[in-house]
């Protein structure tokens, strides 16, 4: 069969809004590889009760893809899903998806100068292009715990809510005080017999503002485009002011963790429980939490916070240091993710030279402007790479990363390029660069996070503002590359 101009891998997010863009270039034989049954990406895969974005909706969509419709300041999982579902059909993508494709190989041949995609069934198909768009928090990670297959009882993931469990009544620990556990834990809460929110680390709560959009900002969003775009411009003004507090340690930092505490004084009157609560590391350098109802929850009658640590599980419960069984009918693991490309990649990756990413990758990933890796041609990353941000909306990046690729591949389409390899010495004095400034960032101040390597190498955030992070991507920087043609 033909190769495609461009395979995405991945029909989340990234992928179908890449694959929207490129069109609109012109570059309309995009093939899109999705594992799963339907598109969606976390969204798809993020159901479990009260899962929601702590970006504004407005702020948390396409500029390209507008709602007027959004009900809520902040949208549930299932409305995000719902806008997702409607940009593929408004832009016509799903006849370019090929579900059940699960990649699990992925190689470039030089001499032809085309990528082939293996799917686990043996599938494949080729393309000159690759956008690789599979999502950093695509894979459920249970704890590497003493006892994890020895319980007996229930086990559910964060990620992989179990829909056809009752709930109500039973016996319930939450592992993890994350932003996934935060907004499942005053819902559980509600309905369980007993719950128990086992804690390792406390983070920073803020108090978040709540709110439906009103029927009159929906009907003028409708009449005047130019108006959502006000209100989206002003959130992600607003969201990058944080950048000041949340990405270097300042005084704005302070700022945020006199919000968090006054917060917590306000919700919890014991003072026990509030130091319990916590934190001891500088606000941003684990994710910030958001959220109205998780203090609350926690005082209910029939919820307990167990700070013990965990020992191991066993076939009835959780065991915890201090000698104590804790019986229970359900154990919900909202302990994160495999992050994909942090010391890896989700499957084989092999460039020139039979050069395999993964193995670059074992102690941290690096890349050019979190896009582009030298010795892996015509290939590009969405949420690579240093290109998380820790204050404003991950959707103002990827739309970064998309323009960026989608004038590259037009490159390689129009001058029918065989290689667009970026050269080493420019990715090395870029992560050069970006390692120096990331010493500076409350990320790298001492806690553990997702975003860190066991050995404290940061390849996951983006240290600076997302307009800084605009403008590196603005323009593809041709001499960065090497660039061979078909012949020659
Ligand atoms: O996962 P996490 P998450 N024993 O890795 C604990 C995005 N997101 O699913 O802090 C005991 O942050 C771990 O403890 P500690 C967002 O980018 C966004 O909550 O490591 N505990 C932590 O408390 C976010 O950052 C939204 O000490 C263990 C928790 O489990 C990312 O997803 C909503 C443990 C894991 O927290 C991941 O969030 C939800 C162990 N062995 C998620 N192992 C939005 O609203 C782990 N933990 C947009």
């Amino acid at each position: 069969m033909k190769p495609a101009q461009v395979l995405v891998i991945g029909a989340g997010f990234s992928g179908l809004g890449a694959t929207v863009r490129l069109r609109e270039a012109g570059i309309d034989d995009v093939v899109i590889l999705e594992r799963a049954d339907d598109v969606g990406g976390t969204w798809r895969d993020n159901t479990y009760p009260g899962a929601a974005c702590d970006i504004p909706s407005q702020l948390y969509s396409f500029s390209f893809a507008p709602n007027p419709e959004w009900s809520e300041v902040y949208a549930g999982s299932a409305e995000i899903l719902r806008y997702i579902h409607a940009m593929v059909e408004r832009f016509d993508l799903r006849p370019r998806i090929r579900f059940g494709f699960d990649v699990v190989h992925l190689a470039f041949d030089e001499a032809e100068g085309l990528w082939t995609a293996r799917a686990r069934d043996g599938r494949s198909v080729r393309g000159r292009t690759v956008v690789f768009a599979a999502g950093p928090l695509a894979n459920a990670r249970f704890p590497d715990m003493r006892g994890l297959e020895t319980y007996e009882g229930h086990k559910v993931h964060s990620a992989r809510w179990d829909h056809g469990y009752d709930y109500r009544g039973k016996r319930i620990a939450v592992i993890g005080t994350g932003a996934s556990a935060v907004q499942i834990i005053p819902e559980l809460a509600a309905t369980a017999g007993s719950l128990k929110v086992f804690q390792r680390t406390p983070g920073w709560v803020l108090p978040r503002f709540e709110g439906r959009q009103s029927e009159a900002a929906t009907a003028m969003y409708r009449r005047v485009p130019e108006a959502q775009r006000f209100v989206r411009e002003a959130w992600y003004w607003g969201h990058e002011t944080m950048a000041l507090g949340l990405v270097w340690n300042t005084p704005m930092t302070s700022v945020v963790e006199a919000v968090a505490s006054a917060h917590l004084r306000r919700q919890v009157k014991d003072t026990w429980l509030r130091r319990q609560l916590t934190p001891d590391f500088r606000a941003g350098c684990k994710r910030l939490l958001l959220s109205n109802t998780y203090y609350p929850a926690l005082q209910r009658p029939n919820v307990k916070l167990v700070t013990w640590p965990i020992a191991r599980l066993s076939p009835k419960g959780i065991r915890t240091a201090d000698g104590l069984e804790h019986e229970l009918d359900c154990i919900v693991f909202a302990t994160g993710f495999e992050v994909g490309l942090k010391t890896g990649t989700p499957f084989p990756i092999v460039g020139r030279e039979g050069r395999e990413l993964g193995a670059l990758w074992a102690r941290g990933a690096h890349a050019y402007k979190s896009v582009s890796v030298a010795g892996f041609p015509n290939l590009f990353v969405t949420f690579g790479p240093n290109s998380g941000p820790g204050h404003n909306s991950a959707l103002a990046y990827v739309e970064s990363q998309i323009r960026y690729l989608v004038e590259a591949i037009g490159l390689v389409l129009s001058r029918d390029l065989r290689v667009f390899d970026v050269k080493p010495e420019r990715q090395e004095a870029f992560d050069r660069d970006i390692q120096r400034r990331l010493r500076r960032t409350t990320w790298n101040s001492g806690c553990a996070s997702w975003y860190l390597t066991a050995d404290g190498h940061n390849g996951a955030m983006y240290p600076g503002f997302a307009t800084q992070y605009a403008r590196m991507l603005a323009k593809v920087e041709v001499e960065d590359y090497e660039m061979r043609g078909r012949v020659g």
